[in-house]
């Protein structure tokens, strides 16, 4: 284990103009500010080319590592999504009646949510997110290092991708998801981390009225 021996190849960095840099700066934060949490789903499918490229994507993330401890699994079977969304809602009764407490209801009243999840059936696609905890060499078990750092950096690069190429998401995350496992038939190394529907908005579709935090409320430069 401790004899492997780095090897460097030369970085592939593209230097940019500094004009070039603003231009891209502005362009990207336009495009990433009108991302939006989306919960009204149309049944439109979604090609599954565009999901490969989007957690091609995703699978650029820097890990601990570099162990990549991430499995995404793709969710188009309607059988599927309709077991998904029976056992998700079942949990998030549980959740919304006694689990959750009062100051977490209070919060979330104004974005709307509740313990129904039409989403899970009638998006075209769910994405189901699960972080490899530990792997095995040689009958050895070994953890992964910042697997929740690295998985949660895999999913901001994925949310990015999607909307960038004009698709919804939602970060759903019933709890607790270990359901997921066993719907999905992944071993015990893979714990869910997060359920992402994609697809297109339904016609209409209405988004809370909420605000983000100004720069200001965010940044300190010392
Ligand atoms: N998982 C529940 C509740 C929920 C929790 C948080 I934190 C949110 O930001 C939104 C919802 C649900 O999906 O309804």
């Amino acid at each position: 284990m401790t004899d492997t021996q780095p090897d460097f190849i030369p970085l592939d960095f593209v230097e940019l103009g500094s004009g070039e840099q603003l231009k891209r700066a502005d362009e990207f934060f336009e495009i990433l500010s009108r991302r939006r949490t989306v919960r009204e789903y149309s049944d439109r499918d979604v090609p599954l080319e565009l999901i490969e490229k989007a957690l091609a994507t995703a699978g650029t993330a820097p890990s601990g590592t570099n162990m990549q401890p991430w499995r995404f699994v793709v969710v188009r079977d309607a059988a599927i999504k309709s077991k998904i969304r029976e056992a998700a809602e079942k949990e998030e009764r549980e959740s919304y009646h006694g689990r959750m407490s009062e100051k977490w209801l209070r919060r979330l009243a104004s974005l709307g949510t509740d313990e129904n999840k039409p989403f899970l059936e009638i998006a075209p696609c769910l994405i189901v997110v699960f972080r490899i905890t530990s792997v095995e060499e040689n009958g050895e078990t070994e953890p992964t290092y910042y697997s929740q750092e690295s998985v949660g950096i895999a999913v901001g690069l994925l949310l990015a991708a999607l909307h960038n190429m004009g698709l919804a998401t939602l970060t759903h995350t019933p709890s607790p998801m270990k359901f997921l496992q066993e719907i999905l038939g992944r071993p015990r190394n893979e714990v869910p981390f997060v359920l992402i529907p994609v697809g297109f908005p339904a016609d209409g579709a209405t988004v809370p009225n909420i605000e983000r935090k100004p720069l200001d409320g965010i940044m300190q430069v010392i």
